[in-house]
């Protein structure tokens, strides 16, 4: 690809079908003989080929499809994809019928990640990390997100979030931060939760956000976790730093955590399994995108679905995501993830596309700069030797990707 004809900076992509996932317009809108341009890493036209404006495409580069779709680079809105080492013992663990408190006090769950990451150094940590971010960049994702939340102290925390933004670096992908040092206790804080929350508040979000590590806070929300109160105190901070919010809500029980990360008009909300009608009415209200994980769900074998059918008649925006991470989603297919809320939650195949597209740029705060095919969007695009679009949610373990755009390139 180079620049060695000078024209690298502009594209077309003809010959095509599209499915732009455009807001607003029907199911995927799907345009046949589609057309796509990019200038500098920009889309300046997506639609009918025979529509296209002479000066978009005078002088470019030009890629013939053969007919091939494009959808929007896949965006994987909600990952750990930040950790050292993994819990594959405590899989083994529960296969031989231990429970979450018996494989807790075998040293194991999220605390077991925590002093595995604190022993990491921030280069191990990028390594661990690049060959999971590979595997969903494969399946055509352009945008990832990257939770912190391993550390649960500020130097460690920082670490993971610096090795997130690192990532970047390393790939031809765009990396969000989000810092979730309101995850666990960790064992420091000899049961006071209160106590940590004040660090969380205090001193680790200020201190994120004045280095500029990340892009949105997030919490765990639940009873082994922490309460609305206190999360409240770390969204009031966020907030007066001027740094969105989302929240891992109602996954385990419902503590009314849906309604809390709409009254602080969060970004998303996810999980939701145990989310009730109220807090629907909420998020639909707040425009809180509920971001659904259907991998934590298959893994951790929970029973209670998520809403569904209430996200749909309150009209809440649905994410579709990985939630990848050691302990409960060690998940690193967003293709598989669409097979999954369509199988498991009954999603359409509309629905799941526009949940790793769309609403997942949505649930990032980043609609206007990516998620659909649009002009003046970036240049994210996935290119598919399919037929029909539910292919990319009816197979299972089988990747049709023919070519990844990001950016343009
Ligand atoms: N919800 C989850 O499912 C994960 N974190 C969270 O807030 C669990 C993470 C882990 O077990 O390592
Ligand atoms: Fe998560």
């Amino acid at each position: 690809m180079g620049g060695a004809d000078g024209k690298s900076g502009h594209r077309v992509w003809r010959n095509a079908r599209l499915a732009t996932m455009a807001d607003g317009v029907a199911g995927l809108g799907i345009v046949e003989k589609g057309a796509i341009a990019a200038r500098d890493g920009v889309i300046v036209y997506a639609g009918a080929e025979a529509d296209m404006p002479a000066s978009a495409g005078q002088g470019a580069e030009t890629v013939d499809c053969e007919g091939r779709w494009i959808t929007p680079g896949l965006i994987d809105c909600h990952t750990h994809l930040v950790y050292a080492g993994n819990r594959a013992n405590e899989f083994e663990m529960r296969l031989a019928g231990a429970t979450y408190e018996e494989v807790a006090r075998a040293g194991g769950g999220i605390v077991s990640s925590v002093r595995s990451l604190r022993a990491a150094s921030e280069d191990d940590l990028v390594a661990q990390a690049l060959p999971r971010l590979d595997a969903l960049m494969a399946e055509g994702v352009t945008t990832v997100e990257v939770k912190s939340g391993y550390g649960l102290d500020l130097d460690n925390e920082k670490k993971s979030l610096r090795a997130a933004r690192r990532l970047s670096g390393e790939r031809a992908v765009t990396i969000r931060t989000t810092c979730l040092a309101a995850h666990a206790l960790p064992p420091e804080a000899k049961g006071d939760k209160d106590a940590f929350i004040d660090l969380v508040a205090k001193q680790i979000v200020p201190a994120v956000a004045a280095d500029g590590l990340a892009d949105a806070v997030d919490g765990f929300c639940e009873g082994i976790a922490f309460s609305t109160e206190q999360m409240a105190r770390v969204f009031d901070k966020a907030k007066a730093l001027g740094l969105p919010v989302k929240l891992h809500a109602d996954q385990l029980s419902n503590l009314h955590g849906a309604a809390l990360a709409a009254s602080y008009g969060a970004l998303s909300a996810d999980h939701l399994e145990y989310t009730d009608e109220a807090g629907a009415a909420a998020m639909a209200k707040a425009g809180t995108v509920a971001t659904i994980l259907p991998g934590a769900y298959y893994f951790i074998r929970e029973t209670k679905k998520p809403p569904v059918e209430l996200f749909r008649s309150h009209g809440v925006k649905m994410a579709v995501a990985t939630d990848s991470n050691p302990g409960t989603s060690p998940l690193t297919s967003l293709l598989l993830t669409m097979n999954m809320a369509a199988t498991l939650f009954g999603l359409t195949v509309d629905e799941c596309l526009a949940g790793v597209t769309r609403e997942a740029a949505r649930a990032l705060g980043l609609l206007d700069k990516a998620g659909t095919l649009e002009a003046g969007k970036s240049a994210d695009l996935a290119i598919w030797d399919i037929e029909r679009p539910a292919e990319l949610v009816y197979r299972m373990g089988f990747n049709p990707l023919h070519a990844r755009i990001w950016r343009g390139q």
